[in-house]
């Protein structure tokens, strides 16, 4: 294993910008047009309003070794498709058995799980919450406020990521904007 020469990051929590800067990446509505429940809101979205930016990812990549600890900052713009509010793609680890651990720095977010066996979880995170994924747990944040939402993130390099099954199942639960206020609901569309 290669010795790495330690190093610090400075994170801007309005934004999630690391400086000096780090990996980034951005998602915007077509790489996930098809994961909101209302895909012709999404389709009209596109053609008339153009290719939304929903979030972007701040991360400082290392080797896929053991020990090796990859952070990152995603920053969710606000905002909603159909009254689903934006959010990430969601994953589980590859390697299953592996947790991870995500801290809210600016904005409010939720934070949806869910088990391969149909257990559910919604966890509402704030600048200053630590939410632990534990092993097992696909993940997916969500932003349910009006202005960004940023959190850090903390993972195991060899976690690596499965993005298909949630591709091919959507989560169990969507969450909406109604009357002002964010509620869970099923998803009628879910496998299982
Ligand atoms: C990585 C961790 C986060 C997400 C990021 C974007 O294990 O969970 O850094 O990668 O929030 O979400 P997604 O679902 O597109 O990877
Ligand atoms: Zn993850």
């Amino acid at each position: 294993m290669k010795l790495i020469q330690p190093f610090v990051t400075e994170v801007n929590f309005e934004s999630g910008v690391f400086t000096p800067r780090r990996g980034v990446y951005q998602r915007r509505l077509s790489d996930m047009a098809g994961m909101y429940a209302d895909r012709e809101e999404a389709a009209r979205i596109l053609a008339e309003e153009g290719d939304r930016l929903i979030y972007e990812v701040h991360i400082v990549q290392l080797p896929a070794e053991e020990g090796q600890i990859p952070h990152g900052a995603t920053r969710i713009l606000a905002g909603n498709i159909g009254g689903e509010f934006h959010m990430t793609k969601g994953h589980y680890h590859a390697r299953r058995e592996q947790g991870e651990v995500y801290f809210g720095l600016s904005g409010r977010g939720m934070l949806l799980l869910e088990t391969v066996d149909g257990k559910t979880s919604e966890l509402e995170m704030v600048a200053g919450s630590a939410a632990y994924v534990p092993p097992f747990w696909a993940h997916r944040t969500v932003n349910i406020g009006a202005e960004d939402f940023v959190f850090f993130s903390v993972w195991e390099a060899r976690a690596g990521h499965d993005y298909g099954t949630i591709e091919r199942d959507g989560f169990r639960k969507l969450v909406m904007l109604r009357d002002g206020w964010a509620v869970v609901v099923d998803n009628p569309k879910a496998a299982g």
